[in-house]
């Protein structure tokens, strides 16, 4: 666990239950949550879905779970009624569009694809459009995968911010990193990096159902303020829940 949290972050915790001075083991665990509470972000944990389209863009590593996660939201969405649109704008591979197209299927929802090797900034700009023109009323854009060391790639997700923005007339948008519980303090290099490539409203934890508790995204919160959105916990179409710190703070401490 504090090799989740890093060195920093680790020292805080111990430092904060110190001096909460608990006596029993729920004490501790409550302490642990109250000095969690302190350092994560307190901006809004609800996805803002108020842009006409609302738009939210999925980014991050490959294999994050970014199009499971974009097709999760997609039936969830279409399940409370709204009508999703998604964009497949993985174009670095005609897998990668392939891939979203089964999952807006499975979700039920209609798709606008890229072709392979387009540029994904313009083809998320036309998925914008066509869901103007057809009255879908959220935008879900899935991107390729990305490391924070190639810099044409991050380059490009630059672009697909600008020209999202340009789209949505400067509306806001979700730009949500997702990022994998496995991969550890990993993540924190990740998120500074896209951090600044783009501006982020959000994280999306997935795979919270392995055996990786996912604790660096304590340490990203606290050092870049932005909240995690969404966890994904499985594999399946609903395996996607909303995130509650004092929950997940108690089942990785447990
Ligand atoms: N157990 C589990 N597996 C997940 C979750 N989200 C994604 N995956 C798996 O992670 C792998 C990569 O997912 P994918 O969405 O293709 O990642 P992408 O490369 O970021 O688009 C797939 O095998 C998914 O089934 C999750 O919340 N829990
Ligand atoms: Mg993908």
């Amino acid at each position: 666990m504090a090799a989740d949290l890093g060195p920093a972050m680790a020292a805080q915790f111990v430092a904060g239950v110190r001096s909460r001075a608990p006596r029993t083991r729920d004490e501790a665990i409550d302490a642990l949550v109250a000095v969690a509470a302190g350092v994560m972000s307190k901006k809004p944990r609800e996805l803002n879905l108020t842009g006409n389209p609302a738009c939210i863009l999925f980014y991050g590593v490959n294999g994050a779970g970014k199009t499971t996660t974009a097709g999760k939201v997609a039936f969830r969405l279409r399940e409370q009624g709204r009508k999703p649109l998604v964009v497949a704008a993985d174009t670095y591979r005609a897998a990668g569009i392939d891939q979203m197209v089964a999952w807006a299927e499975r979700a039920g929802v209609p798709h606008f694809d890229g072709s392979s090797g387009a540029d994904p900034a313009s083809v998320i700009y036309d998925g914008v459009q066509m869901a103007r023109k057809r009255g879908q009323d959220v935008v879900i854009a899935d991107t390729a995968g990305r490391l924070q060391t190639q810099r044409n790639l991050l380059e490009e997700l630059g672009k697909i911010g600008r020209v999202m923005s340009k789209a949505l007339d400067d509306q806001p948008y979700e730009s949500l990193l997702v990022l994998d519980a496995v991969l550890g303090l990993t993540s924190l290099v990740h998120a500074r990096e896209f951090n600044k490539t783009i501006p982020m409203t959000g994280l999306v934890l997935a795979k919270l159902d392995s055996t990786a508790k996912g604790g660096a995204v304590i340490a990203i919160e606290s050092e870049l303020d932005v909240p995690v959105k969404l966890a994904g916990v499985g594999e399946a179409i609903e395996d996607l829940s909303p995130f509650d710190p004092a929950a997940f703070v108690r089942s990785i401490f447990a």
